[in-house]
């Protein structure tokens, strides 16, 4: 049995995230993780909120919160929405939790101990109208990398370069909007990444099979300029993690927090040390501690392109630079982005479709479909409603549930709600499971692989095949002559159902349930043998008509969904 550790980037706390984030990491991480349970292996699959930095104290001063309260109430609502969704983490932490604190503070005592942490007195913008220093997204300017207006100050949303705020050109405080800005004096704790950079180099070369996205972007931010940049991990907030060496005060960093992408990813571990702490799970360093058993773990990241350099370079820099037997990634799934009809998802302007929403007009499956079958693997693609209503109509209604229908109601109607005996199987069915075995091999290998949309793809095809067999094999017209043969085919269909529901699982969960529950089997191996998963109900087994799997969404519903996400949410 393989162990599969996965992680799925984290959410920030600051509002409902839209589909174009949730394509982009939780979901296809949830993929991942039901193939490997379903395929009988052990799986730990964590997510948490990012609780930190300024977009958490921002959202905050705009709810009219304080900060603590408010991160409390929204990692609830997300824990919901993601429920909602079936992402089936084994644990969804927090990064402002004890355990989070406490570890990040330990990585920052390791890292200085071993000379990787160098305090630098700098300059850095004082804003005199709002009487404080202004961090990262608190300043917004023109990149010095593409002449973009509005990057901010820790990253530019166009060429995804990480910034400093005092790099931007013709800065301005985004809490007044004051350019009554001036630098001033304070100390800071920079991590010598430029001293990793061979080691990182070295271990990024290793990685032969990551895909091309992510190694492009890891490489070009290696290269970039005159090489890795050590990156500043404190900041001047009040929310956040307290500097400290370990458990030890660091002089001169009184009143400093660290960086929220500095605790961010260091969370991965302490999620796993809360699931245990929340008496879920035991032994996390069995998952995250080479020395104590995590050398066998495969280790599988998902993220959106922005977040890459974050995690090949900043995030291994802490966990090599620590010297202790950390698990490092084994692979780094990246995204491109999810546009919206015609345009870029904005959760300011509210445009699009946000994760609650898409919950309150269709349920979990219909989106997972949708998403995954478009999932922006190799180029940004785009979210339409017609687009969506032409997949969920044809792939779920048509293809699938159809199939379900007819079968089921077909069976009832000639031979009564069991799987009846009698009859073989000629030509046709064994051409039917011959294909549908190399399929199956080849959506294994799809799967195995994370290449999300050849696995869509694939499993289309498998449903396909159900379909045109059954439409070739006709049983309604085979019953009138031979009614033994037409056993022998709906014996076959029938197994097709749970078949589909076993295989289908990863993308549609909730429609396995309903599918395996109408077959009346809790029997949800894995077809290894495809043959023989076929023949799982035999004659006379029991099963009732599902009602409606999928539902076809009418034009008038596209119509008026179109118009209601255009860009007006609150
Ligand atoms: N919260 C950015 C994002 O949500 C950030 C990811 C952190 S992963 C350690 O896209
Ligand atoms: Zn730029």
């Amino acid at each position: 049995m393989a162990r599969h550790l996965i992680t799925s980037a984290i959410p920030y706390i600051n509002g409902i995230k839209h589909l174009g984030n949730l394509v982009g990491s939780q979901l296809p991480a949830d993929l991942f993780a039901r193939y490997q349970r379903g395929r009988g292996n052990e799986v730990l699959f964590l997510c948490a909120t990012d609780e930190h930095g300024t977009p958490a104290e921002l959202a905050a001063t705009k709810a009219g919160k304080p900060v603590a309260e408010y991160c409390a109430e929204m990692h609830e609502v997300q824990a919901k929405i993601a429920e909602g969704f079936r992402l089936s983490f084994d644990h969804f932490g927090r990064s402002s939790s004890p355990e989070n604190h406490a570890l990040t503070q330990h990585f920052a005592g390791v890292l200085a101990e071993r000379g990787l942490i160098r305090e630098v007195v700098e300059n850095q913008m004082y804003s005199k109208a709002d009487g404080r220093f202004l961090p990262d997204r608190y300043i917004e300017g023109t990149c010095p990398n593409c002449g973009f207006d509005s990057a901010r100050g820790d990253q530019c949303d166009n060429c995804t370069k990480q910034l400093d705020p005092v790099d931007l050109i013709n800065p301005h405080s985004t809490i007044s909007g004051s350019t009554d800005l001036e630098m001033r004096e304070t100390k800071h704790l920079y991590l010598c990444q430029s001293q990793m950079k061979d080691e990182l180099e070295a271990w990024i070369d290793s990685k032969t099979d990551w895909p091309i996205l992510t190694t492009s972007i890891a490489k070009k931010w290696l290269n970039d300029g005159d090489g890795l940049q050590d990156r500043g991990i404190t900041r001047d907030l009040d929310w956040g993690i307290p500097v400290k060496k370990g458990t030890e005060d660091w002089p001169g960093m009184e009143g400093k927090v660290f960086y929220v992408w500095f605790d961010a990813p260091i969370e991965y571990i302490a999620c796993a040390q809360e699931w245990v702490d929340s008496g879920k799970g035991t032994d996390w360093q069995r998952w995250w501690r080479t020395d104590q058993g995590a050398a066998d773990v495969t280790y599988t990241q998902f993220m959106g392109k922005d977040n890459v350099p974050f995690h090949t370079l900043s995030f291994p820099s802490t966990i090599l630079g620590s010297g202790e037997p950390w698990k490092l990634v084994d692979y780094v799934k990246s995204f491109n982005y999810l546009n919206y009809d015609g345009g870029q998802f904005s959760t300011s302007r509210g445009r699009g479709v946000f994760m609650d929403q898409a919950l309150e007009i269709l349920p979990a499956d219909y989106w997972r479909w949708w998403l995954l079958s478009h999932a922006p693997e190799s180029s940004d693609s785009e979210f339409t409603w017609e687009n969506f209503q032409q997949s969920v109509n044809k792939d779920l209604a048509d293809v699938l549930g159809n199939f379900v229908s007819r079968v089921t109601k077909f069976c009832r109607s000639k031979f009564g709600e069991e799987v009846p005996a009698g009859g073989e199987y000629g030509d046709t069915e064994q051409a039917l499971i011959e294909e549908l075995t190399t399929r199956t091999r080849a959506y294994e290998a799809h799967m195995e692989a994370m290449e999300v949309r050849k696995s869509a793809q694939e499993l289309r095809a498998i449903w396909v095949a159900g379909n045109e067999y059954l439409q070739n094999a006709a049983p309604w017209s085979t019953f009138k002559e031979d009614p033994e043969k037409a056993a022998a085919q709906i014996r076959l269909a029938l197994n097709l159902i749970r078949f589909y529901a076993v295989l289908s699982a990863p993308f549609i969960p909730d429609a396995k349930d309903t599918l395996l529950a109408a077959m009346q089997t809790e029997n949800d191996a894995w077809p290894d043998d495809v043959l023989a998963a076929l023949a799982a109900l035999g004659p006379g087994h029991a099963f009732t008509v599902p009602d409606v799997t999928f539902r076809k969404i009418t034009d008038a519903e596209r119509e008026d969904w179109q118009e209601r996400f255009a860009g007006t949410r609150d």
